[in-house]
This record gives structure tokens, C-alpha cells and sequence, in this order.
């Protein structure tokens, strides 16, 4: 008898704590509020990396493919798609009711040599890197018709003085390839959501360019439904307030802002957050000084410099769509590797064991304070 209450009483603790898991997921504290997603690597959507799925499933309402949505891999050989891996990102999202971003459409980087150039390894005319933006971003957005709900359809455009990047489709389309980017995703799928994303883009030059590109598609009824404002920070750049100004701004410009592709180094970073994967740095062993684990100080300036973040979000939930973390451990985030490779950074919020760490129940908690 006793032995029974004993296991009775144990099941309850179980499912106590199975029942608090879910109750304090981070999906469920963030229901009425925003979307919280994460990016999914290859080894997360092929299921290999079972641990992280659980998280995944468990803890995000919204899901972002890392890489395997963009140009290189969707349409390596003019004509060619590979949709396999993609199908099956967008089939993980289906089956566990997620809001399914789109990332990227046009992009200069991670883009296949044959996009600009003719037979001859010239560039090739505006019209036929119009027909073939057109082509790229009509397949791929109907394929997902209705399935991805937010498309990246732009990424990385404008520099943070404000001029555009000088990239091929700027050279031979000049300004326009971003409407027509945006008119061609548009007409593939009307319902779907779309998003011009960048990183840094909290420097004001960058801002009122984006803002104005806003405003211009805007006025001739091309659509632009968010800003994604990646958010590849540092403990101490950018500065709090420079950023709340930029999410004020683009909330103003009629757009909602989506916090795309966040994590926070704990690392020294003198270069700032240009997230530009060629800007590499040399690796120095002082420049990697926690191989074996953060010491307490910084953790507490870390986890406060997150909990600053999510104060903000949720200050300005009516703003946002979105908050997507760039990866689910510290394992995979490729700060490990960025700006120098072979770094230990511990940017994420579940740990190389795959266990949440403190921040994250006291980001929930956050959603339970008054404003
Ligand atoms: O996290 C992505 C990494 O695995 C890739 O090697 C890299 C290649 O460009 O792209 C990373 O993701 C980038 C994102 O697609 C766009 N913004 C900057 C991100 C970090 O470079």
C-alpha cells in the first residue's frame, strides 16, 4: 500500500514537472505577445540532432532555415532545384504548427556563380537578371504557397552608411532589384508576409535607407509587410538605446519590425557587429580567453544583456512580429567561428548539454511582469 502511495505520489512529481516544462515554454509565455523561433541547421531538420528538435519543438512557435533556403543550394545550376532539404524544414514547421520563415530570397552572398553571368562568364543584361530573380523567387515561393508564411525576400542590401552595397544586382539593376524582388515574391504568394532583413540596421544612415525604401515601395503599392533587424550582438554594442530608436522608426514607417537571427557573444568583440561573413579577423589566443567556460561575471553581464533585450521586445510587443534566435545551442551558433575561427562563444540560450540555461526562465518571467 505504502509502496503504491510512494509511486503514485511519484508519478504526480513527474508529471508535475513534465506539465512545468511545457508551462514555462517559451512559446506558451510569449503566445499573445510575439512569435520566439530559431534558426534550424541541416542536422535539426534531418532529425539527426534529436536533443535539439525536443528543444525546438518544445520551446519555439516560429522556425527560420539557416541555410539550406538560400540561393546556392535551392538552384545550383540555372534550372536545377533541389527542394529536399527544404521540404523537409517546411514539413518539421507543418507538423508542429509553427510560423515558417522563408530565408533568403535575394541575397549576394551564398548565391550560385551562373545567377550574373551569360555563357561567356560576362554579366549578363537587366532583363535577363530580371527573368531569372523572377524565375528563382516565383519557384520557390510557390512551391511554399500558404506552407511559409514570411518570406526574407531581400537580405543585406544597404551599407551602415547608408549607400546600397555595391553587389551585382545593385551594378546591374541598380536600385530597383529591390521592388522588383518584392513585386515578384508578392505575386507568387499575396498572403504571404515580406521582409527587407539586414544586420546592423540600427545605424541611422542605414535606417533612413530603409525607411525610404519602405516608403517607396509602399507608395506604389508593392507591398513590404516587416523589417527583420538581425540582431548579431555584443555585451556591448549596440547601445540599447540606438537600437529602441531603430524599432520606433521602422514601427512608424508602417512596417512591423521581426528580431531576426539574435544571439549575444560573450566574447571580446573591438570589430562590432558587422555580421559580413567575409569580414574575418586573425584568431589570437587572447581574443578566445573561455575555453573552459564562462566565469561568473561575465555570465551575469550577459544574462542581464539579454534580459535588457527582452525588456525591450516586450515593451514594444505591439511593434513586433517576431524574436528569432540564430541556432539552439551554444554548439552549433556559427560564432564559434565568426569574425575568427575556432572560438568558444556562448551566445545561445540552451547550453553545449543541451540544457537551458537560468536566462531563460527568467526571460519568462519577464512576460509576467506589469509593464
Ligand atoms: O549562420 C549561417 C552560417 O552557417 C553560414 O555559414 C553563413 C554563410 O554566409 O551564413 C550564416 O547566416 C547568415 C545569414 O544567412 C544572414 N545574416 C548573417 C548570418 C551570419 O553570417
Amino acid at each position: 500500500m505504502k509502496r503504491i502511495i510512494v509511486l503514485g505520489l511519484m508519478t504526480l512529481a513527474v508529471s508535475n514537472a513534465a506539465a512545468q516544462k511545457t508551462e514555462n515554454s517559451l512559446k506558451k509565455a510569449f503566445k499573445d505577445k510575439f512569435y520566439i523561433g530559431t534558426a534550424m541547421s541541416l542536422p535539426q531538420i534531418n532529425g539527426t540532432d534529436v536533443k535539439s528538435d525536443q528543444i525546438i519543438t518544445s520551446q519555439f512557435s516560429s522556425i527560420v532555415a539557416e541555410n539550406c533556403m538560400k540561393s546556392m543550394f535551392l538552384q545550383p545550376q540555372e534550372g536545377k532545384f533541389f527542394f529536399d532539404d527544404a521540404d523537409r524544414f517546411v514539413a518539421f514547421g507543418e507538423k508542429n504548427n509553427m510560423f515558417i520563415i522563408g530565408h533568403t530570397l535575394i541575397w549576394h552572398s551564398q548565391l550560385p556563380k551562373w545567377f550574373f553571368v551569360d555563357k561567356d562568364g560576362k554579366n549578363v543584361s537587366a532583363e535577363v537578371l530580371k527573368q531569372r530573380m523572377k524565375n528563382h523567387i516565383n519557384t520557390v515561393v510557390s512551391r511554399y504557397k500558404g506552407r511559409v508564411k514570411g518570406w526574407d525576400v531581400v537580405n543585406e542590401a544597404i551599407m551602415e552608411d547608408g549607400t546600397y552595397r555595391k553587389s551585382k544586382f545593385y551594378e546591374i539593376l541598380g536600385e530597383e532589384f529591390i521592388p522588383l524582388a518584392f513585386q515578384y515574391a508578392q505575386e507568387a504568394d499575396p498572403n504571404a508576409e515580406l521582409y527587407y532583413n539586414d544586420y546592423n540596421e540600427w545605424f541611422p544612415e542605414k535606417v533612413k535607407t530603409v525607411i525610404n525604401i519602405v516608403k517607396n515601395m509602399k507608395s506604389r503599392g508593392i507591398r513590404v509587410d516587416g523589417v527583420g533587424m538581425q540582431t548579431h550582438v555584443g555585451l556591448d554594442t549596440p547601445k540599447l538605446e540606438e537600437y529602441e530608436k531603430a524599432i520606433v522608426d521602422y514601427a512608424s514607417a508602417g512596417v512591423k519590425v521581426n528580431v531576426t537571427e539574435m544571439e549575444i557573444s560573450a566574447l571580446p568583440s573591438p570589430w562590432g557587429t558587422s555580421a559580413n561573413v567575409s569580414d574575418t579577423v586573425e584568431y589570437q589566443a587572447k581574443m578566445n580567453p573561455y575555453t573552459k567556460g564562462l566565469p561568473q561575471n561575465v555570465q551575469k553581464e550577459w544574462e542581464n544583456r539579454y534580459l535588457d533585450f527582452f525588456r525591450l521586445f516586450i515593451k514594444h510587443e505591439d511593434k513586433i512580429r517576431r524574436v528569432t534566435m540564430w541556432g539552439v545551442t551554444d554548439n552549433q551558433s556559427w560564432k564559434n567561428d565568426f569574425p575568427v575561427k575556432g572560438r568558444t562563444d556562448y551566445p545561445l540560450l540552451f547550453d553545449r548539454n543541451f540544457k537551458a540555461k537560468p536566462v531563460v526562465e527568467k526571460i519568462i518571467q519577464l512576460t509576467k511582469e506589469k509593464k
